[in-house]
């Protein structure tokens, strides 16, 4: 029997991996929900935050050793991470562990995704794995890193990189490569302005997904060279991949999904439309991510709150929702709610109507509120009578409107204090 029909093959290689997740990055372009977080610490799906799904990749593909690199605004992401990830058996050597800039090796916080990494490696060193896994914390998807590090072990790789096929009007915001027969990168670009289409296929461009497996000894070899580079940016996408190519055996692994039962979904959802329209999905009959897989469970960080309520108000009128997703401790009184999303303990109360909107946790919406096509920050206290989504230059007055017209209301421009983000 060859090492790789070996029935532990895939196993040992997972054992022997560290996995370290980016989750520093502002995401500037979600506006005012990432004033106060980092964007691994949205809430995303009615009860879950961005970093869960890598985070539960992690878990359900056997990595049991992780660290998280954080920088900006990383208060809620901490806690968050504290609260719910700390279920890892030590006694086991399995960890989740928070790597916040500590100035190390250098006396500055992380510069790009790369001096991240470069200023933990005394921690790599010192886990000592075979292979080190790289992780964006902000995206949402299911994925089983273990076919990617076998991949990556089968075919002799220095690095893998991750990749999917994005329509080629989006492309510009990626990595974009070009790949041969035998899968490896020939070519590399950062966020062109001119991506190239695949072979064949002129609607479609191969984008790298940002993650990376590397053999621990290329990464620290190339995380040094990089320091040493003058002018460069210490960048993943920007430097050390690009500047790979040719160099080493850089593999391109085509994403597949976790559990491997649904279509390929892997979102950044990077912008407020993107955000809204991502989270309305989970709300369709079979959307593409499945959050009831039991194969591939997402865990969390959660509450203990009773079920969603739906009472008759005082002049019996329904409280009712349809077409929904309401987290424990909603509860919605002689009003309505459609086709929306609501995270844990919100309040709808009496005559209001919520619609194609998503509301995050413990938001107040008073009485006779009219909210349609919103995102509602954590902790807003909606006053009554409230219209939101129905007159386009009132809100652009008061709120933060998208290109395609979704409102974005936080407490602040509501003049309420912040909440804990
Ligand atoms: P971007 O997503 O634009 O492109 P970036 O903004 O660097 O890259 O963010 C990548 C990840 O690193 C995010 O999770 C972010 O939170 C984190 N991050 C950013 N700066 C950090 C820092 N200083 N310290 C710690 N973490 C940090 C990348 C690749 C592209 C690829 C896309 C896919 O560069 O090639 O196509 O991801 O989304
Ligand atoms: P409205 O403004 O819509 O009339 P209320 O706040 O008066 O809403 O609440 C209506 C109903 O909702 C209450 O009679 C009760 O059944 C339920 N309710 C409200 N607050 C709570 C709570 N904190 N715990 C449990 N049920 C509650």
């Amino acid at each position: 029997m060859s090492e790789s029909e070996s029935p532990r093959y895939v196993s040992r290689i997972t054992r022997d991996t560290l996995a370290l997740v980016l989750a520093g990055g502002r995401g500037s372009r979600l506006k005012q929900l990432t004033m106060w977080r980092a964007k691994p610490a949205v809430p995303f799906g009615g009860k879950f935050r961005i970093i869960d799904f890598p985070l539960s990749n992690c878990v359900n593909s056997g990595i049991r050793r992780v660290g998280i690199l954080t920088q900006y605004k990383s208060h809620s992401l901490n806690q968050h991470v504290q609260r719910g990830w700390g279920f890892m058996r030590g006694e086991l050597g399995e960890f989740v562990e928070l790597l916040p800039a500590q100035q190390r090796l250098e006396t500055s916080w992380y510069e790009g995704t790369a001096d991240a990494i470069y200023q933990n490696i005394d921690i790599i060193r010192m886990h000592n794995p075979e292979y080190v896994l790289i992780l964006a914390g902000d995206h949402v998807y299911k994925m089983d890193y273990g076919t990617m590090l076998a991949a990556h072990v089968d075919s002799g790789a220095d690095i893998t990189v991750g990749c999917i096929e994005v329509p080629l009007e989006q492309a510009s915001a990626f990595g974009v490569m070009a790949m041969n027969e035998e899968n490896q990168i020939t070519d590399f670009a950062e966020k062109p302005a001119q991506p190239a289409h695949m072979p064949g296929d002129p609607d479609h461009a191969l984008a790298s997904m940002g993650i990376y497996v590397f053999d621990t000894s290329v990464l620290i070899e190339e995380l040094i060279r990089d320091a040493n580079t003058p002018g460069s940016s210490r960048d993943f996408g920007k430097d050390i991949i690009p500047a790979n190519i040719g160099r080493r055996q850089v593999i391109a692994f085509p994403f597949r999904t976790g559990s491997q039962d649904g279509p390929a979904y892997w979102r950044d959802v990077g912008t407020v439309d993107a955000f809204w329209s991502a989270n309305l999905e989970l709300i369709g009959v079979s959307p593409e991510l499945n959050l009831y897989d039991r194969d591939w469970p997402i865990w969390t960080y959660q509450e203990q709150l009773p079920p969603a309520k739906f009472v008759f108000d005082d002049d019996g009128r329904r409280g009712m929702a349809v077409d929904s997703m309401l987290a424990g401790g909603c509860i919605v009184s002689g009003s309505t709610v459609k086709h929306s999303l609501l995270f844990s303990g919100v309040h709808v109360h009496s005559y209001a109507e919520v619609e194609d909107s998503v509301v995050f946790p413990d938001v107040d919406i008073g009485r006779h509120c009219i909210i349609r096509r919103a995102v509602i920050d954590k902790g807003c206290r909606i006053p009554p009578d409230t219209r939101i989504g129905v007159d386009p230059e009132e809100d652009a007055r008061r709120f933060h409107v998208s290109e395609n017209g979704v409102v974005l209301v936080t407490p602040e421009m509501l003049g309420q204090r912040l909440h804990y983000a």
